[in-house]
């Protein structure tokens, strides 16, 4: 294995988990069920439960290798990047994600975006965690033609 191989693969690696949060970012956005411009934790942790109802694909309660994709898989695989779902939010280690080790998890996002710590994302918040995760995808984007 070439050393250049090796430094591609490891920013691939660490680039992994930030693409995955650049894209709940718009999750953030769709939170705010009563659409006021900005999303509570209350609401934020509501669009959760409805997220995990989508990433269970097979309906049996748990989030697990089963629910992704082949294709996804695969693809994750090749880049060695690890499960962010898994490392986020599996807590007891059982290699399943349950509904509630889901919604109870950490809230990495909103924390993040929350700046003033007011448990309420503001329409000014949720501009700054738009443009965080644009520039995290442009930061991506570059090192990845170089
Ligand atoms: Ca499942
Ligand atoms: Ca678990
Ligand atoms: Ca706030």
């Amino acid at each position: 294995m070439s050393r250049t191989f090796i430094s591609a693969a490891l920013l691939l690696l660490l680039s992994a988990p930030l693409m995955a949060q650049s894209r709940g970012e718009g999750a953030l956005e769709k939170a705010d069920t009563n659409k006021d411009g900005s999303v509570t934790r209350e609401e934020y942790i509501a669009a959760r439960a409805e997220r995990f109802t989508k990433l269970d694909r097979n309906s049996d309660g748990v989030i697990d290798s089963s629910d992704v994709p082949e294709q996804l898989a695969a693809r994750r695989q090749k880049k060695g990047g690890g499960d962010f779902l898994l490392e986020q939010f599996d807590t007891d280690g059982d290699g399943k994600v349950t509904r509630e080790e889901f919604v109870n998890g950490p809230t990495l996002l909103f924390d993040r975006a929350d700046t003033d710590k007011s448990n309420v994302l503001d329409p000014q918040e949720l501009a700054a965690a738009k443009e965080a995760a644009k520039a995290a995808r442009e930061n991506w984007r570059n090192r990845k033609t170089q």
